[in-house]
């Protein structure tokens, strides 16, 4: 296990954006402290990976606000909340339920968003999601198999906006975006941080009932690890605001366009941002 003072255990979920930010972390702590940092490979999404830090198994990774607010603590999401609120409210409960600290957001939002093609959109009419309820009988639906079975997925979303889609279509969330591109997928459900949105020309439709929460992407950690480690805290927290959402596109694009690799992707990032030597 990872209990002994001296070591952490980074991982993160199965996509792009996520294998980014566990190098970011890992390389982070790599040089400004004694750590020995264990970078595991991805377990799987949100449930697997709570399970996991619950576990000890893993020290730390980087959540969503809405995620872990409405799947994990399984709180019912009120659109009047400020994001402020929801990532106060989600940090205490972690706090309270897990003994796993929230540390301080990154600065980005990956929320979901309803996407499709470009001349798609425009010869239906379809801007926001209530106009795409109409077609939706005539349109295929495609998502990764996690958002299928989440508080703030698939049953929610149909329950809301009464959608009736010809068909649903579980696929890697890597892979959505080509096959929304080549015609396989009518509809997808984007992340708002993916490059591939654009070089694809894809539209993203306005979830005009606030179906989707805020997910501002927060490293997260057992507080045990903190408590081993005076000083940690305040170092990781210096990764606080240092993404946006225009630069988290640009790094994942970075790797899904330009065919870098992750690991390097960080390393330069934290270089640039003079966080690393
Ligand atoms: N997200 C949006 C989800 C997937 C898409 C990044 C907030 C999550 O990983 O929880």
């Amino acid at each position: 296990t990872s209990d002994a003072k001296g070591k952490i255990v980074i991982t993160g979920k199965k996509f792009t954006e996520q294998v980014i930010l566990t190098h970011l972390l890992a390389e982070y702590v790599k040089a400004n402290t004694d750590l020995d940092v264990d970078v595991k490979d991805s377990l799987g999404g949100a449930f697997m990976l709570q399970q996991a830090i619950e576990n000890g198994d893993v020290d730390m990774y980087v959540e969503y606000t809405g995620t872990g607010y409405l799947n994990i603590l399984k709180q019912p999401y009120d659109p009047a909340k400020t994001p402020e609120q929801i990532y106060n409210e989600t940090k205490k409960l972690y706090n309270e339920k897990y003994n796993i600290a929230w540390l301080k957001p990154l600065g980005f939002n990956n929320t979901y968003a309803l996407a499709m093609r470009r001349d798609l959109a425009e010869k239906l009419g379809v801007k926001t999601y209530s106009d795409l309820v109409k077609h939706s009988s005539s349109l295929t639906f495609g998502s990764d198999a996690e958002f299928f079975e989440r508080s703030d997925g698939y049953d929610g979303l149909v329950d809301t906006y009464g959608f009736q889609f010809k068909k649903k279509v579980t696929i890697d969330p890597d892979l959505q975006y080509e096959a929304a591109k080549n015609g396989e997928i009518d509809v997808i459900t984007a992340y708002t941080t993916d490059a591939r949105i654009k070089k694809y020309d894809l539209v993203v439709l306005k979830d005009d009932k606030q179906y989707f929460p805020p997910y501002h992407a927060v490293p997260i950690i057992r507080q045990e690890v903190l408590d081993a480690n005076p000083g940690l805290e305040e170092k990781l927290n210096k990764l606080a605001n240092i993404l946006t959402d225009e630069k988290m596109m640009e790094l994942n694009g970075e790797v899904n366009l330009e065919g870098k690799r992750p690991r390097e992707v960080a390393i330069d990032f934290l270089k640039a941002e003079g966080l690393i030597d």
